[in-house]
Formats: structure tokens, C-alpha cells, sequence
């Protein structure tokens, strides 16, 4: 994670933003949970299909990459590493939602609902952080 300005050339990416929307938000919380545990390459160069969990870049996707999605909530990443990003975020973050909204944006994040009570917000990543994992079927896994 980077976070010092963009001339002093490619330090300008905030770790977090998983979905290519420019926001770090409840919605990357829903992908870290669905690649959480996966061994994944941590060389993910330009034109690598997103999403790219392992935010830290040490080859498996855990906690530690949760907590850049915690500490940057509610942040805009400032541009894509690829260029071409304009930092502009197209809406607000979203930090707190329902399931019915999730799936009316066809999403399938239910998963990330860890304290299940039905909506998607910061006490499910702080569920996160204390350990508590999500239910994942071998149905759902298969799917993805
Ligand atoms: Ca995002
Ligand atoms: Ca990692
Ligand atoms: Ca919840």
C-alpha cells in the first residue's frame, strides 16, 4: 500500500478496492470474504482479471489483507495502478446494505453476512477480524 502522491511516480494506491469502482467499501468486504483463504499469485500485473484480494501481495488472502479493507472503509483508491484511472469515484461508498439491495445489484455477497443478521456492514468485518468465518458451501465455491 502506497500512499504518498502520484508525483512522486506510482506511490499512489490505497490498498482496498477490489471491485475496480475507485471506493473501498462493504461491497470489497463481500469479495475478501469469497477469496479469503485462496493461494493466489502475488504477481498480479496489469490486465490480470480482478478481483485481486491478496492486497498485500504475499500470495494467500487473509486477515492482514482485511485490514487494509478496514483501515482505507470509506477511502477512494486515487487511480488505477494501469493507468487510465481517474480517481473519480462514481458514487458513495457504501458501508452499509442489505442483502435485498446486494441482490437487486446482482451480487452474491450473502456470504460476507457473517453476524447474519441480514445486512452487510462494518460489524460483519469486525466478525471478520475476530475470526469468524463464513459459511461456504462446496456448491457455492464451485460456482465461482
Ligand atoms: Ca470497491
Ligand atoms: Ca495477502
Ligand atoms: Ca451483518
Amino acid at each position: 500500500m502506497f500512499r504518498d502522491t502520484p508525483r512522486f511516480d506510482g506511490n499512489w494506491l490505497i490498498g482496498g478496492n477490489l471491485n475496480d469502482d475507485h471506493i473501498i467499501d462493504i461491497l470489497d468486504f463481500g469479495i475478501y470474504i469469497a477469496e479469503s483463504g485462496r493461494i493466489v499469485s502475488p504477481d498480479t500485473p496489469c490486465g490480470t482479471p480482478s478481483p485481486h484480494a491478496d492486497i498485500n501481495g504475499d500470495g494467500i488472502v487473509d486477515v492482514l489483507d482485511l485490514s487494509f479493507i478496514q483501515i482505507n472503509l470509506g477511502a477512494t483508491d486515487l487511480g488505477s495502478c494501469c493507468g487510465g484511472g481517474t480517481g473519480a469515484a462514481a458514487a458513495l461508498p457504501v458501508i452499509h446494505i442489505s442483502a435485498g439491495e446486494i441482490e437487486l445489484m446482482g451480487l452474491d455477497l450473502h456470504h460476507a453476512d457473517l453476524n447474519g443478521d441480514g445486512i452487510l456492514n462494518e460489524a460483519d468485518i469486525t466478525a471478520a477480524l475476530q475470526g469468524t468465518s463464513p459459511v461456504k458451501s462446496a456448491q457455492t465455491r464451485d460456482q465461482q
